[in-house]
């Protein structure tokens, strides 16, 4: 098994029929077939998805929270903080109002950063 053809010299391409998914690199043997999986896929035929989240496998801010998605994960900043997810700052920090004295409005209440 593993070849075809009169004198068994053809190797049987066990790629053909396409078994590794999400974008997997298959890789022909004898008898059998490898996968190597895309980033945030695995499984043989890397059709399980990878829980970032819960494997600790993210880049989500401190201060962000981490969603699941199939082959990704989506990172989003907590409540009072903004940013893209993977970076998160507060929302006092953008609004300085006078440098020198550090002083920041947060919502409608003022505050001073103690360096
Ligand atoms: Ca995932």
């Amino acid at each position: 098994m593993g070849y075809s053809g009169q004198l068994c010299e053809m190797e049987i391409d066990n790629c053909a029929s396409a078994p590794c998914k999400n974008g997997a690199v298959c890789i022909n043997k004898v008898n059998a077939y490898s996968c190597l999986c895309q980033k945030g896929w695995t499984g043989s035929n890397c059709t399980t998805d990878v829980d970032e989240c819960s494997q600790g496998l993210n880049n989500c801010d401190q201060h962000a929270m981490c969603t699941n998605t199939p082959g990704s994960y989506n990172c989003t900043c907590n409540s009072g903080y903004r940013g893209d997810g993977f970076t998160c700052t507060g929302k006092c920090t953008d609004q300085l109002l006078d440098l020198s004295m550090q002083l920041f409005k947060c919502n409608k209440y003022y505050l001073f950063l103690l360096a």
